[in-house]
C-alpha cells in the first residue's frame, strides 16, 4: 500500500475542500469538483449505508460529508444521496477519490421494494452501521453483515461504530469489537463526534482517518478485483 502523506502535503488539498477562508466544508454542486491539478485521475465509488433505525446512518454520512450533524432523531424519507471529495496520494499519484454515500430510512426500505434492490446495485463498499449504547442492535450486527452484500458484488464491508462519545451508556465493550474483527474479517471504525461549532477546531482533520480509511479500502479492492479478473 501506498506510503504515508506528509501532514503538510494532504493539508495543502484538503483545504480546496473548504470554502475559502473558513473552516467549512464547501457542498459542491452534480457538476463541480474541487480544483486539483487536471492530472490527478478521479474515481468515484458507491457507499451505502446499512443498519437498523436510528444507528446512526445519516448522523454518519452528514459528518463524512462536512455536515451538520442532527441533534435529534429524524426518520430519513426514501433515498439520499451525498457525495463526498478526497483527495489522496496512492503511491507517488494524487487522485481525487468521489465518494457516492446512499442512505435509506427504514420505513421506506421496508414500504418500496425497489429502494433496496437500488441502494444496493452496483455497490462498492456497505458501511455496516451501529451503535455502541444498543446491544439488542449489536447482537444482531453478524446476521446484518451477513445479508449485507450478495457474495457477487464482493463489496467491501466495513463496520461503523457510532455514538462513541456517549461513554455513560456503552453496551458494547471494546474486547467484544476486536473479537467481531477477527472473527468476521471486517474493520469496525469509530465515528468520532464533530467539534464544538465555537471551537474553531479544524473539521477535516477530525475526520480524515475515517476517509483515509474508507479510501485506501476502497482501491485495495480494486486492485484485488482486477488481478481476479
Ligand atoms: N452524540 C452522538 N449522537 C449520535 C451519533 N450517531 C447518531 N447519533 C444520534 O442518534 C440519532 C439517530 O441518528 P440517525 O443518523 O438519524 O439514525 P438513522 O436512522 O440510522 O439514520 C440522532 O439523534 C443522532 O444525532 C454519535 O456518534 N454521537
Ligand atoms: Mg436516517
Amino acid at each position: 500500500m501506498a506510503p504515508e502523506w506528509t501532514v503538510g502535503e494532504s493539508k495543502a488539498y484538503q483545504q480546496k475542500l473548504l470554502i475559502p477562508g473558513t473552516k467549512k466544508r464547501k457542498l459542491f454542486g452534480l457538476l463541480e469538483k474541487p480544483n486539483l491539478p487536471p492530472s490527478a485521475p478521479n474515481v468515484t465509488f458507491k457507499l451505502f449505508m446499512y443498519g437498523k433505525a436510528s444507528s446512526g446512518k445519516t448522523w454518519t454520512m452528514r459528518r463524512l460529508s462536512g455536515q451538520e450533524v442532527p441533534s435529534h432523531h429524524t426518520e430519513t424519507i426514501g433515498i439520499q444521496c451525498s457525495h463526498v471529495f478526497w483527495p489522496m496520494k496512492i503511491g507517488n499519484r494524487l487522485i481525487l477519490f468521489r465518494l457516492e454515500i446512499w442512505d435509506a430510512g427504514e420505513s421506506s426500505v421496508k414500504r418500496y421494494n425497489h429502494v433496496l434492490p437500488a441502494c444496493r446495485e452496483g455497490v462498492d463498499a456497505v458501511l455496516l452501521c451501529f451503535s455502541l449504547t444498543d446491544r439488542e442492535g449489536w447482537l444482531e450486527l453478524p446476521q446484518l453483515a451477513s445479508s449485507a452484500s450478495q457474495p457477487t458484488d464482493r463489496a467491501a464491508v466495513i463496520g461503523i461504530a457510532t455514538r462513541c462519545d456517549q461513554f455513560t451508556n456503552r453496551e458494547v465493550t471494546d474486547m467484544e469489537l476486536e473479537s467481531f474483527e477477527a472473527t468476521h474479517g471486517i474493520p469496525i471504525l469509530r465515528m468520532v463526534p464533530p467539534p464544538p461549532p465555537d471551537d474553531h477546531a479544524d473539521e477535516i482533520a477530525n475526520i480524515a482517518p475515517i476517509l483515509n480509511f474508507l479510501c485506501k479500502r476502497l482501491w485495495q479492492r480494486d486492485q484485488e478485483l482486477l488481478s481476479i479478473k
